[in-house]
């Protein structure tokens, strides 16, 4: 049965649940709809989409859509032109145009992230179908598994399998990039986060003890390398139970955490999801108590290996575990940590001790084979690896409802995020979080951050993290980042500094690597390394006036901090396939090298001349080929834009800055709405904040720079605004004081 529904002025809900059924409905969409439709009201709002069985589609010129019921679920089919890409679809591997792949939203614990692999941590299933003349968003909200055969099969054809009851598919008939704002309105606007956020943060599996942490953030602070976190992972706990400590390696945390404070460094802790089953372990305990853990079907405890052995798995799905579970977080935010690294929230799971059962049995009969064995082992390492428990556990809704776990299992992550969230908040409600999530849904935008996981230390996972914080950045995920110089496997000097470069541009900038790999700080190389590591890192620095602003934006939902160009250009169809190349903010495009032993690269500018903010030159848009020593991050400017950078810092001290550098690239008319704060309460929400709009026109007379009085009450300081602007007549320079009152100079 089908059923529509009106969002906002152009986005529409088909609602598909199959007859006498309910589905289970996810908590990703907060906003209501607009109004119920009849099928043909719906059908002509459809624009470009003919849905088979309806008639009178308003369009000429469309893609067939067809949804058919199947033994276990339903078929969706959508006919595919040859000018169509089908862009996005979350965390999924490959080129940012999707068409010729097949991917699977099932959150898997995915640690090798080859081209061929379909699944990874997160269910982010938007996606574009994008021509340009036309691009029409899509995003199936649904927990369970689903299937999307991309053109694969058959080229012209998009065919997603959904397995379960029903489902509710989103159509946005917008431009693609207020698809996602509207996607903002849907499911919520990005966290604010604070601005140390926006630092370098320095991982390792692990810094395990607390003279190694002090002793990373002594190196740092001697190396004059800017450092703003430091993450432990999972062996500060005692035999890897959640919310303890070990207090032999770490004695005291608090007065650790104190130390490292005055040095300007924040320490974000891991938390897993799976409880150690163990008597006289408080948080199991009152699990039990509070009947807070998933079961079996018959009711019996659910039991699972992961890092503390045999562990029991908290139920996000109903509210009272979220709220039991959020509490927990106090116990390290007392002890002054200061953000929060949910992993393994798939859930990843080791073993049951019925999985190992079967193991067991199989390599029984490793005996019996003889020297004919290859087969059968590759079956063991693959079955242990990808062991589907989905089926061997349920959760229970808020209604009291209770669901086989591969049914919802997509948003497990999702509510584990959104348990840390408000936990954190109700514990610390004047200070804005820091949250990682590992696994994700639609709508995790307002909970928490996501990074990649578990890539490789490869160039080509250079590449494809290029792509896919991109293709993620499309379902509205706005604070994205991926582990800096790769988790597994050995780095090289030269990738780590490529890497770097192209994390300075991320939102999320994390050098972390694996347990037994070699050593991955800026210094572990050689001193060559250090130094280009060091001069990305003060880059990125030096750019967080810029950053911050564009984070304020995002996190009001006006877009995601990056962006792949095909997004903001869809008319032009080079930029479906420039996706080793995207926008940061407005102003910038960086085209990282991803290549070993590169000496430059290909770029594309889309849309006439760029500022090149290496050479300063203004070139020729179009395709170009630029030089790019190891030394070198290509990075452009776009025409018309503003981009205000200060001078680098150790750590970020406040969400507002000392002298100013505004760049500029004006033929015509630029403006930027300069955002700062204290940096990390919400005193901004009582107009605590300062907004200043820097405006540069290219006028007969000269260049006329405005700088607006500043709305909000926030006290910046002291400061020097120099401002350098191209354009074809040349450099214009001017310097002048802030103040709040602005002013107004031209310039020759
Ligand atoms: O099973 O905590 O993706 O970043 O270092 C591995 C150890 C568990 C996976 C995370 C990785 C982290 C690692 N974790």
């Amino acid at each position: 049965m089908k059923r529509f529904f009106r969002y906002l002025d152009s986005v529409i809900k088909m609602e598909v649940e199959r007859e006498g059924k309910t589905k289970f409905k996810t908590d990703s969409v907060l906003a209501a709809p607009v109004e119920e439709l009849d099928t043909d009201v719906a059908n002509h709002l459809f624009q470009g989409l003919r849905l088979h069985g309806l008639e009178g589609s308003s369009s000429q010129d469309f893609n067939e859509m067809e949804i058919v019921e199947t033994t276990d679920g339903f078929s969706i089919t959508i006919e595919l032109h040859d000018d169509q890409a089908v862009l996005g679809l979350g965390q999924t591997i490959g080129p940012l145009n999707k068409r010729g792949g097949v991917y699977e939203m099932y959150n898997t614990d995915e640690p090798d992230h080859s081209p061929s692999k379909r699944r990874l941590y997160s269910t982010l299933p938007i996606f574009y179908i994008s021509s340009p003349e036309r691009q029409i968003g899509f995003f199936l909200d649904h927990p369970g598994y689903s299937r999307f055969d991309v053109g694969f099969e058959i080229r012209d054809r998009l065919k997603i399998d959904v397995e379960g009851d029903g489902f509710d598919l989103f159509m946005f008939f917008e431009k693609p990039e207020e698809t996602l704002r509207d996607i903002f309105k849907l499911t919520g606007n990005p966290l604010f986060l604070p601005i140390w956020s926006l630092g370098y943060h320095q991982s390792r599996w692990s810094y395990e003890d607390e003279k190694s942490v002090l002793d990373i953030a002594k190196e740092f602070r001697d190396r004059k390398i800017p450092c703003d976190a430091i993450h432990l992972d999972i062996d500060y706990m005692d035999e890897y139970k959640v919310f303890t400590w070990n207090r032999d390696r770490f004695p005291d945390p608090s007065s650790m955490i104190d130390e490292l404070s005055r040095m300007g460094i924040k320490v974000v802790a891991i938390v897993d999801p799976g409880v150690k089953a163990v008597d006289g372990y408080d948080v199991y305990e009152d699990g039990i108590k509070n009947d807070s853990f998933c079961k079996r079907e018959d009711g019996r405890p659910f039991k699972a290996a992961v890092w503390p052995g045999e562990s029991s798995f908290p139920d996000f799905l109903n509210t009272a575990t979220r709220s039991w579970w959020g509490k927990y977080y106090d116990r390290l935010l007392k002890k002054g940590i200061a953000g929060f690294w949910n992993d393994m929230n798939e859930p990843a799971i080791f073993y049951t001790s019925e999985s190992l059962k079967e193991l067991r049995q199989m390599s029984a009969e490793l005996e019996d084979r003889g020297i004919e064995t290859e087969f059968l082992f590759g079956r063991i390492i693959s079955k242990k690896k990808y062991f589907d428990y989905g089926n061997d556990f349920t959760q229970r809704d808020d209604s009291g409802i209770v669901h086989l776990h591969r049914k919802v299992r997509n948003i497990y992550g999702f509510n584990m995020a959104r348990a840390a969230y408000e936990g954190i908040r109700s514990c610390e409600p004047e200070r804005r979080p820091f949250n990682i999530t590992r696994s994700s849904y639609p709508g995790i935008q307002r909970y928490a951050i996501l990074w990649t996981g578990d890539n490789d230390s490869q160039w080509e996972h250079l590449l494809s993290e290029i792509r896919l914080v991109q293709s993620i950045s499309l379902a509205g995920v706005s604070f994205t980042g991926c582990d800096v110089g790769g988790f597994g496997g050995d780095c090289s000097g030269e990738l780590l500094v490529r890497w770097t470069q192209f994390g300075a541009f991320l939102p999320f900038f994390r050098n972390h690597s694996a347990i037994g790999t070699r050593k991955q700080e800026p210094w572990a190389f050689d001193e060559e390394v250090e130094r280009l590591v060091k001069k990305a890192i003060d880059l990125r620095y030096s750019l967080l006036p810029y950053l911050y602003t564009i984070h304020k934006q995002s996190a009001d939902g006006e877009t995601t901090m990056i962006r792949p160009l095909a997004l903001v250009w869809p008319q032009d169809r080079e930029t479906y396939y420039a996706d080793d190349q995207f926008m940061v903010g407005s102003a910038i495009m960086v085209a990282p090298v991803y290549q070993r032993n590169s000496e430059g690269r290909h770029v594309y500018l889309p849309g006439g001349e760029w500022l090149d903010l290496n050479s300063k030159s203004i070139i020729e848009g179009g395709h170009i080929w630029v030089s790019a020593p190891l030394e070198t991050i290509p990075h452009f400017q776009r025409r018309d834009t503003l981009l205000v950078t200060t001078a680098s810092t150790q750590y970020a001290e406040g969400g507002s800055w000392g002298d100013l550098h505004i760049t500029g690239f004006v033929e015509e008319r630029a403006e930027f709405d300069l955002y700062e704060d204290d940096g990390f309460t919400y005193a901004y929400e009582t107009g605590e904040y300062s907004i200043k709009k820097l405006v540069v026109t290219n006028t007969h007379d000269g260049i006329r720079i405005e700088v607006r009085p500043q709305k909000g009450t926030f006290i910046c300081k002291e400061r020097m605004l120099s401002f350098k602007i191209y354009n074809g007549s040349g450099l214009h320079e001017a310097k002048i004081p802030d103040s709040p009152a602005g002013c107004e100079i031209l310039v020759e």
